[in-house]
């Protein structure tokens, strides 16, 4: 798998020839290490952390990310301007996607409450509040993303969010990368949680002697990351709540003969260069054998000129092209699969746009690859995976708020919806609720 005749490709499946089941399980997502494990091992280490703290904390720091030189888990803003020097392009970079980002998430604000007179003198309404503290995780891994403190970052400050905590796991040198520190400066963090992982997850959960606790924690991470935000969630003394489930990132590229090959090509590479358990999946709608194949060569071409040609080769294995007849086909497969990414690359993408009902982020049409996504143009890079785009939305301003609803009744409201209540607080014998209307409105 992931090498045809010596070449980098994915396994092709033409719909029209397989039996349903088939093309069911070839879109699959890849199997996680089954969760009962990982949390086996998540659950030690944050008891240790909520028992001892910075001490336990510290130790996992060192043992796991061999920043044996670091005494202080923390790094407290305002942070030295030595720790974020960059070249200028850089910081103009984070400029300009930082005030992109700042502007979509702020349009998302609700100006006013929400008020609805449901009968006459009973006034219901909705207002929202920023959640007080966040808790940011910001991976580290195979590559520094300082994109991901800025789509987790600008929304809780947009948002209003009194402290946000950003945590990251450090270099073995005890540093951290001084585009998140940054990022961090420019959505205003109030410090940065030099710890990665479930150590990580904890110190935000319960807080320690240097590390605030917060009441929600958002961002990706591995399994074990994603494993110790359920463990905290669930955990009602914890009081605090998560994103969502997290799974290795994917794309879905739904193609039809209008498309450019190398285009296709370079956005099915630019997810599969992630990880090794990434996975891309191409839709080829009409595709004739030249049409696939040019495709194909693109894939091949452009992989091996990868830096990271080795993970590329690791996600296309669990990667898959399908052939369809019609884009309706191509969207009903494509909802099936729920991608996290979804481009389209197809005659009028945006009429198809339509179709799309399951999916974290689409991407439409020829000039919008799915790297401005993940950077500048403005959206979430922060989206459902495995599937959950069927029940989750992506990090946006609604993450970082709470709705709180009030009713206020005149003494007519109270006339107009009083005998309702009363006869359901009957029904239900509930007496003292039937009463606090009664006493009201002096009936018996
Ligand atoms: N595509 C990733 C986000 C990202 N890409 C960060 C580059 N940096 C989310 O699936
Ligand atoms: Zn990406």
């Amino acid at each position: 798998a992931g090498i045809r005749d010596g070449r980098i490709a994915m396994k092709r499946y033409i719909t029209s020839q397989e039996a349903p089941e088939t093309i069911k399980s070839a879109l699959q997502r890849p199997s996680q290490r089954s969760s009962e494990q990982i949390i086996g091992i998540c659950r030690p280490i944050i008891d240790a952390v909520k028992a001892r703290g910075d001490a336990a904390l510290l130790e996992y720091t060192h043992k796991f990310e061999k920043a044996t030189s670091l005494t202080l888990p923390v790094l407290k803003a305002p942070f030295p301007p030595s720790l974020m020097q960059l070249p200028a392009q850089t910081i103009q970079a984070i400029d300009i996607s930082f005030e992109n980002i700042r502007k979509f998430h702020a349009a998302q604000k609700e100006d006013k409450p929400l008020v609805v007179e449901t009968m006459p003198g009973v006034v219901c309404s909705r207002f929202s509040r920023p959640i007080e503290r966040v808790g940011l995780y910001v991976p580290g891994g195979t590559a520094v993303l300082p994109s991901s403190a800025l789509m987790l970052g600008v929304p809780a400050m947009v948002a209003g969010c009194r402290k946000i905590v950003l945590a990251t796991p450090p270099r073995a040198n005890g540093s951290i990368t001084p585009e998140v520190v940054y990022a961090a400066h420019k959505v205003g963090a109030e410090a940065i949680v030099l710890a990665g992982g479930a150590q990580a997850i904890a110190a935000m959960a319960y807080g320690t002697e240097s590390v605030s606790k917060v009441d929600k924690i958002l961002g990706p991470g591995n399994q074990f990351v994603t494993a110790a935000k359920m463990i905290v969630s669930n955990d009602t003394n914890a009081g605090v709540s998560i994103d969502m489930p997290a799974g290795p990132s994917e794309v879905l590229v739904v193609a039809d003969s209008t498309a450019n090959p190398a285009f296709v090509a370079s956005d099915l590479l630019s997810q599969a260069e992630h990880g090794v358990d990434s996975q891309v999946i191409l839709i080829a709608v009409g595709l004739n054998e030249t049409e696939l194949a040019a495709i194909e060569d693109e894939l091949h071409k452009q992989a091996s000129a990868l830096p990271r040609v080795d993970i590329v080769r690791g996600a296309i294995e669990h990667s898959i092209t399908l052939v369809v007849d019609t884009i309706a086909e191509g969207l009903r497969l494509s909802n099936q699969y729920a991608p996290e990414h979804l481009i389209l690359q197809v005659k009028d993408a945006e009429g198809v746009v339509g179709l799309v009902e399951n999916a974290g982020s689409v991407f439409i049409g020829p000039w919008t690859p799915e790297s401005v996504g993940d950077y500048s143009a403005g959206v979430n890079h922060s989206l459902p995976t495995f599937g959950y785009a069927k029940q989750y939305s992506g990090v946006n301003l609604g993450s970082y708020i709470k709705h709180i609803t009030s009713s206020n009744l005149t003494k007519e409201g109270l006339q107009n919806v009083g005998g309702a209540v009363m006869e359901l607080a009957r029904v239900e014998e509930l007496e003292a609720h039937r009463r606090a209307v009664s006493i009201r409105l002096g009936v018996a």
